[in-house]
């Protein structure tokens, strides 16, 4: 087949909302959260919200144009399926701050609409891995090594780093076309001695859907649509807290105005460019045990 007669399926926030809409929906553990919820939070919740709304309101003397643009615009974030993406860039920041400021190891961040759960195991008995690819996949080789330690330093070798980025075109396999399943997906099991080393592409810049009501929003108020580039991690060891990360890369033009308002300095990588175009970089995860 010549280029020409290839079908050419592009990228659509639409199609990506839609993914990413469905794999919420068949997420039994936060269906489960909704009925969950007393009611007394519920209102509680519902009212401070709507309060603020009103303030906002009376303090900047809204008009019945503005109101019928923000029903409108309501309405097609759901037709695009971007809920998820819309809670996941302006609202989930400040709901993991308040949910791990306990903790005493690893500082996390928000985990985004893209994460698939039980993506293939990829490491030998050492924790050695090499993330699955395409033939000629474009972006810079990574080797990343590290452990996974509990707060009091001991290694976990029963530790997993589940770990998810984007390609070199910032296109997530499972919510782009023409990429397959677990293309840049992995889950990596350490070794005895908690150690993991992991072989992978490093992530390009990324922008959020632009052609989606997410993107409506962003041009209609003048701002950008860019998260600097990042590597998505969960990091899990039994007895210990769940840890949700994303590992960013100095220099980025996008680490001080991500649009996820998600960048940490705790969760800056520190790459070494290595002479054969390859870098390194030595990142590990310390975890909270479980307290209880
Ligand atoms: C992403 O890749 C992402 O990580 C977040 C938080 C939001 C949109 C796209
Ligand atoms: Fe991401």
């Amino acid at each position: 087949m010549t280029s020409t007669d290839t079908p050419v399926e592009t990228a659509t926030a639409a199609a990506s909302g839609a993914s990413a809409t469905e794999r919420f929906q068949t997420d039994k553990s936060a269906f489960d959260a909704v009925k969950d919820v007393p009611k007394e939070r519920v209102d509680l919740l519902a009212r401070e919200v709507l309060e603020a709304v009103y303030a906002t309101i009376r303090n900047h003397q809204v008009t019945y144009a503005e109101y019928q643009a923000l029903k409108a615009w309501l309405i097609q974030v759901g037709l695009d399926g971007e809920w998820p993406l819309f809670l996941d860039v302006w609202v989930e920041h400040e709901v993991e701050q308040v949910n791990t400021a306990h903790r005493k190891g690893n500082k996390g961040t928000i985990e985004g609409p893209y994460y698939v759960p039980d993506a293939p195991e990829v490491a030998d008995e050492s924790g050695v891995a090499t993330i699955p690819t395409r033939e000629g996949e474009k972006g810079t080789p990574l080797v990343w090594k590290g452990t996974i330690t509990s707060t009091d330093g001991t290694p976990l070798p029963d530790g997993k780093v589940e770990i998810w980025n984007a390609d070199d075109d910032g296109f997530y396999s499972q919510f782009a076309p023409g990429i397959p399943e677990w293309n840049l997906r992995g889950t990596v099991s350490v070794g005895p001695d908690g150690s993991f080393e992991i072989h992978t592409i490093q992530p390009a810049p990324y922008q959020i859907p632009t052609d989606g009501a997410c993107g409506k929003l962003i041009a209609a108020a003048g701002w950008h649509a860019w998260r600097p580039a990042h590597i998505h991690v969960k990091v899990s060891a039994p007895g210990h807290e769940l840890l949700t990360a994303q590992l960013y890369f100095p220099g980025d033009v996008h680490n001080d105005d991500d649009i996820a308002s998600a960048v940490k300095p705790e969760l800056m990588l520190a790459p070494v460019p290595q002479e054969d175009g390859s870098v390194t970089v030595d990142y590990s995860f310390v975890l909270d045990p479980i307290q209880g």
